[in-house]
């Protein structure tokens, strides 16, 4: 897809280095050499895997040049970094995504060919990092390629899970989960660096002691200690030299923790503390946007978060810099409130353990860290019980109520004693027994606050962190969120890459404001039918993976409506099955319906413990088997649930799409992210006035989007006014039919009781108001199949989508929080043949 940008060709005459080298005939020897020196393989005996292994190393040995070369100019600059602190980071496969940023696919893909291989079918055999759940881990990961592309020295700092979000089977329409042995194989992407091991305190006591200058310090006396080990990931930039890091730690036991005292004789009690040690960071929590308050997990939570600090500690010693600088050469950004215990973790390390003043540890602590917000649902909020907290972070406790007398004597000084407005921002609730807030604790601890779309900062000021927004103001922000183009259509969407870039050149890629040129195209009969024909044969190549994964037949032709997220029941994939339903009982009714035919395509997963998002999931296969086999219905409507939804299998869903489903309760999403990659790559959204679907539709246009339902007002008055949900049941004979098929066993097979939970829940609490919302959505889908039948009207606004997203760029959002929160400037990199211009 890209020139070769770095190095001289291959000429014969001048011979490439093995293992920097881009021509084909270099990739090509340099593949077969990594094959034998690397896999212990000749062609006769190498499996597929064993040729994606090979593959990789070539490509990571490119990398390395990168790499090594922007750590050098890092450390010898001193350069101001960001260091973003996530407890997930959904990378997806690495492969096609370096082959992209290094410029060298069709390379590749030439040499692979030549060699009689198939770079498709090595690229299928990458086991992805699934270390996420979803949109917040997924978001981590494309702010790493464009912070690299940005040239932005960054650090991501992260948990290095054994197991990560688990596999997903369907077994006779049910969810099942198996363990996502991603390790398996051995990681190639990955160099472990033990030489910068840390230690982790859990537990035990605090007490005073006179230091040198005999004043009194707090010490801490664990009572277990773990090793972070950090494996580090090269994160390529498109088309530069910068390559930063991914740095996730892995919990090991301490050889040295006083085992012969401790463990003089007890052999199995030193390999069982090695196996508790371990557990640590054995398996990602699968929860998408609720919070368990399991040890386990404020154990992965603090461990992670102490190694990231400590690790910078050491990058400051290494430097010489003082650590009165730390503001100055970090930017730590937390994702979520994962990390928040950062907060308490970064003043320990500076009063306890470099002897710091109160005074200047927290301004140089508000000044370091930035908060971002990625959820209003309660449930996710983070708190822990005073009784889990105090017995694994018994220091930190101590720190946290400093910082909540200091914190809440400004409050008085600003507010007077208002002790319902105390109640509200201490960082303890008291409530219902007692808890830290780690929402609070964020928000205190932090210079700036940030939502990620329009509509979510501003219901973060004005509902759930509306007492912080009073007493400082100046600290709240808005960055909504972007994706990658790099990976969200280079690599998932050559085809429609291909013909953007034939039209307007390749800057797009980099500068996706610019895509906006292709606006003069839209109604160009050519180009239409260039568009239609890419789009064609993205839904072939989709309808394929759907025979092959599923075993259902589905039409190319058919309009794709597709809905693939976490399945989250305000998300509303079941008022998507609804539609599926009334769309299914039209066609019975009047059999010779001139329908626009539709394909429904599911994916996602549900958390194993949600028992009414793991029942949707049986309930759309339901659905679907009784759709699928019924012969009156043919080609007009087919209903497929996609297994396994994760990165690898994401990428060629987006481009396949017509129409994009993003259809959450008002004032519940408070971004997406999907929304984004779809109509980028030319699909039209279905949506509510919800998160970015807002700033989409007034990017795209009104009369590109189909708008349907309640506003987040109209979802907030209707409750109050008393919201009855089984009136609109009552009042709406399709609904109704609908509903009571559910309900009678008739996609089933006569079970009452199976959907009854969902039933009841529909009729008598609704609290994602689908039945408010259903009749509305029916007659915009109407409106959808309507349209869809004019061919060049579609068109149109399908290309008017593609071009009017530019905005939506994680480039975008990183230039935002770069210049708004961190405060950090590009670090050009440059590799050492170009300095010297001799090659
Ligand atoms: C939002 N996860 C999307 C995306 O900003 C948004 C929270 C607590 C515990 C476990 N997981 C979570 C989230 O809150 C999450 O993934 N939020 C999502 O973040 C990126 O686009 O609207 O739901």
């Amino acid at each position: 897809i890209q020139e070769p940008q770095l190095q001289g060709q291959d000429t014969g005459m001048q011979c490439e280095d093995d293992r920097t080298g881009i021509g084909v005939e270099t990739l090509k020897r340099a593949f077969l050499d990594n094959l034998f020196y690397v896999q212990g393989k000749f062609p006769a005996l190498a499996t597929k895997h064993d040729y994606y292994m090979a593959l990789a190393y070539t490509v990571r040995d490119r990398l390395l040049q990168r790499w090594v070369n922007t750590a050098a100019i890092y450390t010898q600059e001193g350069s101001r970094t960001v260091a973003y602190l996530s407890a997930e980071f959904l990378m997806g496969p690495h492969l096609g995504n370096n082959l992209i940023n290094l410029g060298i696919y069709n390379q590749v893909q030439q040499a692979m060919t030549e060699l009689k291989l198939d770079l498709k079918e090595l690229l299928a055999k990458e086991e992805e990092p699934g270390l996420g759940n979803g949109g917040l881990g997924r978001l981590a990961a494309c702010y790493l390629d464009s912070l690299a592309s940005l040239e932005i020295p960054t650090l991501g700092y992260g948990i290095r899970y054994e197991f990560g979000i688990f596999d997903q089977l369907i077994r006779n329409g049910w969810q099942v989960e198996k363990t996502d042995k991603w390790l398996r194989y051995g990681n190639p992407w990955e160099i472990a660096r033990p030489e910068w091991a840390v230690s982790v305190k859990f537990g035990g006591r605090t007490e005073a002691h006179k230091n040198a200058q005999g004043r009194y310090r707090v010490r801490w006396i664990p009572h277990k200690v773990v090793l972070g080990i950090p494996y580090d990931t090269p994160i390529l930039g498109y088309k530069v030299n910068t390559a930063n890091t991914l740095r996730l730690w892995k919990a090991e036991a301490p050889e040295s923790f006083d085992f012969e005292a401790f463990n003089r004789g007890n052999y199995y009690g030193a390999v069982d503390q090695k196996v508790t040690s371990e557990n640590l960071t054995k398996v990602l929590y699968p929860n998408d946007e609720t919070y368990e308050g399991k040890q386990l997990r404020l154990e992965q939570q603090y461990f992670f978060v102490s190694c990231a600090l400590q690790d910078m500690l050491r990058i400051m010693l290494r430097q010489k810099l003082p650590l009165e600088q730390f503001h100055e050469k970090f930017a730590v950004q937390l994702n979520d409130t994962h990390p928040a215990i950062a907060v308490a973790e970064l003043m320990r390390l500076l009063l306890d353990e470099h002897e710091m003043d109160w005074e200047p540890a927290w301004e140089i602590t508000q000044k370091t860290f930035g908060y971002t917000n990625h959820t209003l649902l309660p449930e996710a909020l983070e708190k822990w019980s005073l009784k889990l907290f105090s017995s694994l972070l018994p220091r930190h406790l101590e720190i946290i109520y400093e910082i909540n007398w200091r914190f809440l004597e400004q409050v008085r000084h600003k507010f007077g004693t208002d002790e319902g407005r105390i109640g509200r921002l201490s960082l303890i609730d008291e409530n219902d027994g007692k808890f830290v807030r780690m929402a609070h604790l964020a928000c205190v601890g932090s210079h700036k606050i940030n939502g990620v779309a329009a509509l979510h900062s501003e219901l973060l000021q004005k509902t759930t962190l509306l007492d912080f927004y009073e007493f400082f103001p100046e600290k709240f922000t808005n960055i909504t969120n972007g994706v990658t183009p790099r990976r969200w259509i280079v690599l998932s969407n050559p085809k429609l890459t291909n013909l953007i870039t034939s039209c307007i050149g390749d800057n797009w890629i980099k500068h996706l404001e610019d895509v906006q040129r292709i606006e003069t195209y839209a109604e160009d009969p050519g180009f239409q039918q260039e568009w239609q024909q890419i789009k064609r044969e993205n839904k072939v190549n989709v309808a394929e993976i759907l025979l092959d994964r599923t075993g259902v037949k589905v039409d190319p032709d058919s309009l794709f409506d597709i809905q693939v997220k976490r399945i989250h029941q305000y998300k509303r994939q079941h008022l998507n099955i609804l539609h599926a339903i009334t769309l299914y009982n039209q066609i019975k009714q009047n059999p010779n319906l001139d329908i626009t035919p539709r394909t429904l395509i599911f994916a996602g997963k549900a958390a194993p413990g949600y028992y009414i998002a793991k029942l949707i999931i049986k309930l759309i296969n339901s659905v679907a088997e009784v759709v699928n086999k019924d012969r009156d219905i043919g080609d007009r409507l087919k209903v497929v649930f996609l297994p396994d939804y994760n990165v690898k299998n994401s990428q060629p869903i987006y481009p396949a799409a017509d129409l994009s489903e993003q259809i959450s309760t008002a004032g519940k999403e408070a971004s997406g992210t999907g929304n984004m990659k779809f109509a980028m790559n030319g699909a039209l959204t279905i949506g509510t006035l919800d998160g970015a679907n807002i700033e989409i539709r007034n990017a795209v246009g009104a009369e590109n989007f189909f708008l349907f339902g309640l506003t987040t007002e109209d979802v907030g008055a209707l409750r109050l006014t008393g919201y009855r949900p089984r009136e609109y049941y009552e009042q709406n004979p399709q609904l109704k039919q609908a509903i009571d098929q559910i309900a009678s066993g008739y996609f089933s097979h006569g079970d009452r009781s199976l959907f009854k939970p969902l039933v009841d829940l529909l009729l008598d609490k609704d609290p994602f108001m689908l039945m408010a919302d259903y009749q509305p959505y029916i007659d915009c889908q109407q409106q959808v199949s309507q349209t869809y039948r004019d061919r060049d009207r579609w068109l149109q606004m399908s290309i008017l989508n593609t071009a009017r997203m530019g905005k939506f760029s994680s480039d975008r959002a990183i230039r935002e929080y770069c210049q708004q929160i961190w405060k950090v400037q590009p670090v050009p990199v440059q590799l050492a043949a170009e300095k010297t211009g001799d090659g």
